[in-house]
């Protein structure tokens, strides 16, 4: 299948149903990433139309670490949903997801719209508002996490949910090069990162997003949560879970996953 609102098709009625699908490539083994954005938009025209509104961005593959681990290497950009928002105090069933992982993010409200191209990282940085601690949990619809990178970019860069402390802090003061992060599950140390480690700086990573949109003519608008991707590797998470992302300055930030999955 070679075309684009079948192959959106493919990968919305996986999410809906909660289980996995081929790799897009295996059978289209051509598809360029401008392809696989067309596809990543059509799929959040599915989103839109069963009524979920677009709240922000998320950033892909801006870290070494995850970039190492997924065998890619380059950053994304994808949709944030309301539906992916997860509440702070209530336990994640996983069981709304298919293998999902957890990762610590450091993450943005914009209090300006912003375009490209030529976005600098301090101009971006300048229309953020409010820095949050923040833990994603990614869900790929692929067989095992595995893909080629036009294969993430038409997933949505493997969206599945996401937490954010509040209220944020102010940006002013913060040297986000330096904040460190230390990831806990069930109280063990699983991971440690600081936010050099997303791309240079999470501003220089919400710069690429906004340059990178501007190719497609599409901007960022003011009151947009940004996630600015994944400071760790993802770890997996299994019913039980207690998982903790410890931030120096930003906050902490945990989740608790469901002990039963009903299913
Ligand atoms: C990997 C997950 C992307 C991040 O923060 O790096 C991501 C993928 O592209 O599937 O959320
Ligand atoms: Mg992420």
């Amino acid at each position: 299948m070679q075309n684009i609102a079948d192959a959106a098709q493919q990968i919305w009625a996986a999410e809906r149903q909660c289980v996995t699908t081929p790799q897009l490539t295996a059978a289209w083994p051509a598809m360029d990433a401008e392809t696989a954005y067309r596809i990543q938009d059509a799929v959040l025209e599915q989103r839109l139309a069963a009524g979920h509104r677009m709240v922000g961005i998320k950033l892909g593959l801006t870290s070494v670490a995850k970039q190492v681990s997924i065998g890619i290497d380059s950053p994304t950009v994808a949709w944030l949903t309301d539906d992916m928002a997860l509440s702070l105090d209530k336990p994640i069933d996983i069981g709304r997801f298919i293998h999902p992982r957890a990762e610590p993010e450091i993450a943005f409200v914009t209090n300006r719209d912003l375009a490209g191209p030529g976005m600098t990282a301090s101009e971006a940085l300048s229309a953020v508002g409010s820095v949050h601690a923040a833990v994603e949990i990614i869900d790929s619809r692929y067989r095992d996490f595995k893909f080629r990178i036009e294969d993430t970019i038409a997933d949505n860069s493997s969206s599945g949910g996401f937490l954010l402390a509040t209220p944020g802090v102010d940006p002013a003061g913060l040297d986000l090069r330096d904040e460190q992060v230390v990831l806990e599950n069930n109280g063990e140390v699983v991971g440690t990162a600081s936010g050099a480690d997303v791309y240079g700086h999470p501003a220089e990573a919400l710069a690429w997003a906004v340059n990178r949109l501007a190719l497609r003519q599409l901007n960022v608008p003011a009151g947009s949560i940004v996630l600015t991707g994944g400071m760790t590797e993802a770890i997996r998470l299994s019913a039980g879970d207690s998982v903790t992302a410890r931030f120096a300055t930003i906050g902490t930030i945990g989740l608790t996953v469901m002990n039963d999955r009903p299913k």
